[in-house]
């Protein structure tokens, strides 16, 4: 059995539902400045989240959806640049306060932190939108909360793949009995689960509520709080109705 040290957290849709009023908002705002006639609707984006990572997911939708293109345009460049003016767009609507954190997730934070547990973040999104989402919900010190904030291209091969984690394990020292990830999609599980470790808590949102979580250690809609419980939908069940240090240990200790 070994000793649970750390927590790493995906930020897109686990720590806060960020696709379909932020990063989506902030594709279309991009296209609009660009001046090209694509709009990603609430259901397109379903389809296009199979891809992680701007980047990929622009390349994705060009070439299965071939969408009219400026003439002589050079992707190699469009795609970059359209990513910056993306990810500006996203951070002022962090900015403005739109996007909360998921129900719990502060709490279950400040509780791992009073009981000495490291923290990390392992993400397919962008560095500067992590950023931007932690100053806006928890406040500018609470960077420093996570030992290593993993992101965006760090590592070459986004999630499904396992880099992210195992990049993340490697700079903290850890080994992967020794963590639990907290993911909400079927990518975000595999790359974890292709990483090592065992002990796989997945909240489920709007987007993922379908996919196969073939993998996972715990599925629930969401971490829960006092007075708003979760709901228990695969493995592993929590019965005190949210997810505190007591149910991060259990799920742990089930699988190591
Ligand atoms: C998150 C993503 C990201 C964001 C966009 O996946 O897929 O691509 O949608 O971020 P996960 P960027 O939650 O599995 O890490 O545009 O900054 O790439
Ligand atoms: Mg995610």
């Amino acid at each position: 059995m070994s000793e649970l040290k750390a927590l790493l957290f995906d930020v897109d849709g686990t720590l806060a539902d960020t696709e379909r009023d932020g990063h989506r908002v902030a594709f279309n705002l991009a296209f609009d400045d660009a001046g090209l006639d694509w709009h990603w609707s609430v259901d397109d984006y379903a389809w296009l989240l199979q891809v992680t990572g701007g980047k990929e997911r622009m390349r994705f939708f060009i070439e299965q959806k071939q969408p009219p293109l400026p003439a002589n345009v050079d992707l190699e460049s469009m795609i970059p640049e359209l990513h910056r003016s993306k990810t500006d767009h996203y951070t002022h609507l962090l900015g403005e306060g739109r996007i909360p954190l998921r129900v719990g997730a502060e709490r279950l934070i400040n509780e791992a932190r009073e009981s000495g547990m490291r923290l990390a973040i392992a993400t397919t999104t962008t560095p500067a939108n992590v950023t931007a989402l932690l100053e806006n919900t928890l406040g500018a010190e609470s960077i420093d909360w996570f030992e290593v904030i993993a992101a965006g291209d760090v590592v070459p091969a986004k999630k499904p793949a396992p880099d992210i984690y195992q990049w993340a394990m490697q700079q903290m020292q850890l080994q992967p009995g020794e963590c639990i990830a907290f993911e909400d999609s079927e990518n975000g599980v595999i790359s974890v689960r292709d990483s090592g470790i065992k002990a796989i808590l997945v909240t489920t949102n709007h987007y993922t509520e379908d996919h196969d979580f073939n993998g996972a250690t715990t599925v629930i809609d969401q971490f829960g709080d006092p007075g708003n419980p979760l709901r228990n939908i695969e493995g592993v069940k929590i019965d005190s109705g949210f997810v505190d240090m007591a149910a991060v240990r259990q799920i742990h200790a089930a699988v190591n």
